[in-house]
């Protein structure tokens, strides 16, 4: 039985030009700063972001907080989205480990945080208050259906950043997706910003890694907060050697698995009592019909059962993300495998479709 995994992007295994790559990389100690393929993939990192330096780090986790400590101090304040994957799913890291007291501010259904939202945060040279230093977007935006920022937002934000004496970095965890989406290059989106991470390990499919491009200081400062978080990898070339590939050459095939996603989108909403969230670049998230007998839960258990995983992310809703591994046979059994654990038969035509430009 072929096994379909959509329950992220992060699942996805190296490319077999991966595998040749790790098993004949060079290597050397990056600690002492000599791992020639570690050194490579940060040039080519900053390079591509238009950054003057990057860092490879363990995890997307390990980016964000290794940026937010190289910019804010103990008791300093950072304003970011009450959706965000920093606020909502790294532990807190900020708090517990660096002493940063998150401001979170709602973020809007198209990913955003209002301006004047921003601006009646940010606090006042008071004895009362904390240092508001950092502002946190992420793009795209995993809660917010993978939704990308476009360029003009995150400038609309820098502006308001740059007045106010602020820093602004972007969790880019899939920023080359947004770029795909938007039809942009990639440094458009962070030119505006003073940090910004990227995950090698999610849709460019590499095993381990994320990368954090900044300025001189701003990398020197992130070097720093990475080794004392225990992420100083030694001969960390042979993962490198993967994220190499990944930059260069996975970055420019995503706009397939967003179109997988829009096939997939429009399968899912042709079944009757799934309701389908616009979609905008490789994630699905769907929602079950109240009357619906079962629950995702259960639906999550029956799928998996014939081989299809997808998360369940509440007894009503799921999100799918496609990915490299997934084509257009992986979509087809899962359309099927759904249908049949819904007792729906297949529906021939006309197929209904989602207006996934409808609400962005
Ligand atoms: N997201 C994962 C889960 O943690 C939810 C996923 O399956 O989507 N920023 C964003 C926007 C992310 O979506 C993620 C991972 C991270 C940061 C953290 O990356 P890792 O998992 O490498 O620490």
């Amino acid at each position: 039985m072929r096994d379909v995994d959509l329950r992220s992007d992060t699942v996805t295994r190296p490319t077999p030009a991966m595998w040749a790559a790790m098993a004949v990389a060079e290597v050397g100690d990056d600690v002492y700063g000599e791992d020639p393929t570690v050194n490579q993939l940060e040039l080519l990192a900053a390079e591509h972001l238009g950054k003057e330096a990057a860092l490879f780090v363990a995890s997307g986790t390990q980016g964000n907080l290794v940026s937010l400590l190289a910019h804010c101090g103990r008791g300093d304040e950072v304003i970011l989205g009450d959706k965000s994957h920093t606020f909502r799913f790294e532990q807190g890291g900020m708090a517990a480990l660096g002493g940063i007291m998150p401001f979170t501010l709602p973020n809007q259904p198209d990913g955003t945080l209002r301006l004047e939202d921003i601006e009646a945060a940010i606090r006042p040279d008071d004895a009362h208050f904390p240092y508001t230093r950092l502002i946190c977007l992420e793009n795209t935006h995993n809660l917010c259906h993978g939704v990308p920022l476009t360029p003009e937002y995150t400038r609309r934000v820098a502006g308001l950043a740059r007045n106010h004496g602020l820093k602004l970095h972007i969790d880019g965890a899939r920023i080359f997706n947004a770029a795909a989406a938007l039809e942009v290059d990639v440094r458009e989106l962070v030119a505006p910003a003073d940090s910004a991470t990227f995950c090698l390990s999610k849709g460019l499919c590499a095993p381990v890694g994320s990368m954090v491009c900044g300025d001189v200081d701003f990398i020197a400062r992130a070097r720093r907060a990475r080794k004392v978080l225990g992420g100083g990898m030694r001969q960390a070339g042979i993962i490198a050697a993967a994220g190499i590939i990944a930059l260069e050459v996975m970055t420019e095939r995503l706009d397939s698995d967003h179109a997988s996603a829009r096939v997939l989108a429009e399968g899912l909403a042709a079944i009757p009592g799934i309701h389908v969230a616009p979609v905008y670049t490789n994630m699905v998230y769907f929602d079950l019909d109240e009357r619906l007998p079962l629950d995702a839960y259960e639906i999550e258990a029956r799928l998996a059962a014939r081989g299809v995983r997808i998360g369940a992310r509440s007894a009503r809703s799921f999100r799918a993300v496609t990915h490299y591994w997934i084509d257009d046979e992986a979509v087809d059994l899962t359309l099927d495998a759904v249908r049949e654990v819904l007792g729906t038969p297949a529906v021939e035509s006309p197929i209904l479709h989602c207006d996934m430009e409808a609400e962005h």
